[in-house]
């Protein structure tokens, strides 16, 4: 049996909708939970910003890169010290009733001084913010991002700069999901702001003028850790987008991540396509089931391949090699085949 063409279509949109989006559901600071609303539901006070729906946010000049899709101010502001541990619980889906759905790109946290305003009526939309902590790859070779963690139910964790001055700051945690980043403008990105007070302390650490960035106006789109070709190949290193994080926070200023040995990339190119199926499903699932059944793995999958595929290495630095190409094309036909396959 034979897979009508628009069955596939509507199960590559039913795809998207599977692979799903979600949205900050709680911050919790020494031993304090608070709960974020639900995005769009009505609102009850909270400490975390509300967004309008759990899409992500398109395009690195999005004015909702601020902090999320038509963030509100929130009514409430967390008190916290300086050097204090944040975990930020991602949750899927719009009731936020399943796991943070993506496992691919970085975690980045920033933060804006609320100056003499209260945060609860900061708008930070023109706010200069500076960088606090990223996390990227934790193992280049096999793929794997810290925010895997975060799709097995694991929070995002936050460390305060333990010299910190004290006062009124926005938090903005952000989650980049880069599984369509082998495009331009495939990636999304994922702010959330919360209100916190940091506490009376003698500290008076905070970044240089020239960390501070605008946000949108830090990130372009052509950005090589916002479009990255090399997403799925194992080895390849990966660049934080954005300012360095800040010299009083820890930071290094070099602003990349693990980088895996050059030789291995090169020699792993022939599996990288291989690899990246195996982010979301094993190469055999597909074959037990009915062609018309096909898994959304396997439809995901094709997908994904295909935007690899497809991708246009002309206009930009980083080509992809011939052999690259043709193995991608190779899997590109097995996934094909293996969706037609059965009865
Ligand atoms: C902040 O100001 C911008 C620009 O005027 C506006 O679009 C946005 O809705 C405001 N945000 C909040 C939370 O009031
Ligand atoms: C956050 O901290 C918890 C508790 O230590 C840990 O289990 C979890 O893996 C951490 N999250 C990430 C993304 O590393
Ligand atoms: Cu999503």
């Amino acid at each position: 049996m034979k897979i009508p063409l628009i069955s596939l279509i509507v199960t590559f949109s039913l795809c998207s909708y599977v692979s799903g989006h979600g949205y900050v559901a709680k911050l919790i600071v020494n031993g304090q939970s608070y709960s974020g609303n639900a995005p769009g539901a009505q609102a009850t006070p909270s400490v975390i910003r509300q967004i309008s729906d759990i899409s992500p946010v398109k395009g690195a000049t999005n004015p909702d890169l601020n902090c999320g899709l038509s963030a509100q101010l929130a009514a409430d502001v967390a008190t916290v010290n300086a050097g204090d541990s944040l975990a930020f619980d991602w949750r899927g889906g719009s009731d936020g009733d399943s796991n943070w759905p993506h496992n691919t790109g970085p975690m980045l946290t920033y933060m804006t001084s609320c100056g003499s305003t209260p945060c609860s009526q900061y708008n930070s939309s023109q706010s200069k913010w500076f960088k606090i902590q990223q996390v990227g790859l934790v193992d280049a070779n096999s793929n794997t991002w810290a925010q895997a963690a975060v799709m097995n139910g694991a929070t995002a964790n936050v460390t305060l700069p333990a010299t910190l001055a004290p006062g009124n700051y926005i938090i903005r945690h952000e989650i980049i999901a880069l599984q369509l980043a082998v495009s331009v403008g495939g990636a999304e990105f994922y702010p959330s702001c919360s209100q916190i007070s940091v506490g009376n302390s003698d500290q008076t650490g905070g970044p240089t003028e020239d960390e501070l960035v605008l946000l949108p106006g830090a990130y372009s789109d052509t950005d090589p850790g916002i479009y990255d070709p090399n997403i799925y190949n194992p080895g390849a290193s990966y660049t934080f987008p954005g300012p360095p994080v800040a010299a009083f926070a820890g930071g290094d200023s070099s602003g990349t991540s693990v980088s895996g040995d050059a030789s291995a990339s090169v020699s792993a190119a022939g599996s990288a396509s291989t690899s990246a199926a195996g982010s979301s499903g094993t190469g055999s699932s597909s074959s037990s089931s009915s062609a018309s059944q096909a898994s959304p793995q396997s439809v995901c999958r094709l997908q994904r391949r295909m935007a690899l595929t497809t991708s246009d290495s002309s206009t930009f630095t980083v080509p992809v090699s011939h052999k690259r190409r043709r193995s991608l094309l190779t899997g590109l036909f097995r996934d094909v085949a293996l969706l037609y396959r059965g009865s």
